[in-house]
C-alpha cells in the first residue's frame, strides 16, 4: 500500500546529495539518534567539503537570540543564501516554553526551501551540546547551506562548547541587568568573536555598549588580536542584523583559510573526543559491572579495573 504523502523513491543517500530537505531531516534524526545508518550520510556530507559560515549564537536565557536567528535568516534570505538552523533545547527551566515559541516564529521560513529549522535535546547537560550535535552540523552543511547557524542558552560551559563547535560565535547581551559587566566577570566575552547588544531599543544600551568596550580594552592584547564587535541590534525589529552579519565575515576574513582550518581542526578534535567518551563510558556501563564489585570489595583497585576496560579485554 502505498501512502498518499510517501517521500519521493530513491535511496536516501542519493536524496540527501541532491539537497532533498525531506532527506536532510531524516538523515538528522538518525545522526542524533546516533544509528549507525548515520554513517553513510556523515560521509557524505563530510566529501562535499566545508563551505558554510557556521555561526553559533549564545547569550543568557532570554537575551533574543531566537528572535535575532530569525531577522538574520530574513536577511540572509534577502541575499539569496540558505540557511540552516541548529536550536539546542536545554530542556532547563530558564527556557520554559520558549522553544514551542522558537518554533511558531520561525515557521514563517517553513515553506521556504533556503531554510532548514531543527531542535535537538541537550540530553540533561544544561544548555550543553549532546554527542550528536557536531554530527548534525555536518549534515546541514553538507546538504549545501550557505549559514549553518547554532543557537544554545549560555549557561556556564556552553558558551565553551558553542565556541568549539563553530566557526564564529556570536554572543547576544542586553542592557538589562548589567549583562556586560557579568559577560566579562564570567570569561564569556573572551569566547565572543561578535557581540550584539540586543534589545537595543531599552534603557541603557549605550551604557552597556561603552562598558562592554571598557572591558576588551582591560584583557590582554597586541596587534593581531581581535576585539569583537559590538553591535546594537533591536531582533525584534530586524534592527542591526545587517551589521551583524558583516561583523562576521569581517571576522571571517580576520581568520583566514589558515585560522579557519585551525578552527575546524579543533572543532574535529572536539567531534572524535566526544565519541570517543561517550562510547567508552558506555562499555564501561555495559561490561564493567564485574570490575566494579571487585573493586568494592578491594580485590582490584580502580586504576587497574580502569586500565582493563581501555584495554577492552575482558
Ligand atoms: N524589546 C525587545 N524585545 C526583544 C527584542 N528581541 C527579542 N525580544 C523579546 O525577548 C523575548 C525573548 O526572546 P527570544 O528570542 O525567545 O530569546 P532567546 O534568547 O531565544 O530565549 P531562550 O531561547 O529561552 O534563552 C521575547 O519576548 C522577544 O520578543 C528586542 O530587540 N527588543
Ligand atoms: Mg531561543
Amino acid at each position: 500500500m502505498s501512502a498518499p504523502f510517501a517521500p519521493p523513491p530513491g535511496p536516501l543517500l542519493d536524496r540527501y546529495r541532491a539537497g532533498d530537505l525531506r532527506a536532510l531531516a531524516r538523515a538528522v534524526t538518525l545522526a542524533e539518534a546516533g544509528l549507525p545508518a548515520a554513517r553513510p550520510l556523515l560521509r557524505a556530507a563530510r566529501e562535499r567539503g566545508a563551505r558554510a559560515v557556521v555561526l553559533g549564537v549564545t547569550g543568557s536565557p532570554g537575551s533574543g537570540k531566537s528572535t535575532l536567528t530569525d531577522a538574520l535568516i530574513a536577511f540572509l534570505r534577502q541575499r539569496g543564501q540558505r540557511v540552516a538552523v541548529l536550536a539546542v533545547d536545554p530542556s532547563s527551566p530558564y527556557s520554559g516554553g520558549a522553544i514551542l515559541g522558537d518554533r511558531i516564529r520561525m515557521l514563517r521560513h517553513h515553506a521556504d526551501e533556503g531554510v532548514f529549522v531543527r531542535s535537538l535535546a541537550s540530553r540533561g547537560a544544561l544548555g550543553g551540546l549532546s554527542e550528536r550535535t557536531l554530527g548534525v552540523l555536518a549534515l546541514m552543511e553538507g546538504a549545501g547551506f550557505d549559514w549553518v547557524i547554532l543557537e544554545t542558552v549560555g549557561v556556564g560551559q556552553s558558551e565553551v562548547d558553542v565556541a568549539a563547535a563553530c566557526d564564529h560565535t556570536l554572543l547576544v547581551l542586553t542592557p538589562a541587568g548589567g549583562d556586560g559587566v557579568q559577560a566579562f566577570k564570567a570569561g564569556i566575552m573572551e569566547i565572543a568573536d561578535v557581540i550584539a547588544v540586543n534589545k537595543a531599543d531599552l534603557p541603557g544600551a549605550d551604557r552597556t555598549v561603552r562598558e562592554l568596550m571598557a572591558a576588551q580594552g582591560l584583557g590582554a592584547h597586541d596587534e593581531h588580536t581581535w576585539f569583537a564587535p559590538i553591535r546594537r541590534t533591536v531582533a525584534a525589529k530586524g534592527e542591526g542584523t545587517e551589521a551583524v552579519v558583516a561583523a562576521v565575515e569581517a571576522h571571517r576574513a580576520h581568520l583566514g583559510d589558515e585560522g579557519l582550518q585551525r578552527r575546524r581542526e579543533a572543532r574535529a578534535a572536539l567531534e572524535v573526543r566526544t565519541l570517543v567518551q561517550e562510547r567508552l563510558l558506555r562499555r564501561a556501563r555495559e561490561l564493567g559491572r564485574d570490575l566494579y564489585a571487585r573493586v568494592a570489595r578491594g580485590d582490584l583497585d580502580a586504576d587497574d579495573a580502569a586500565d582493563t576496560l581501555l584495554r577492552g579485554d575482558l
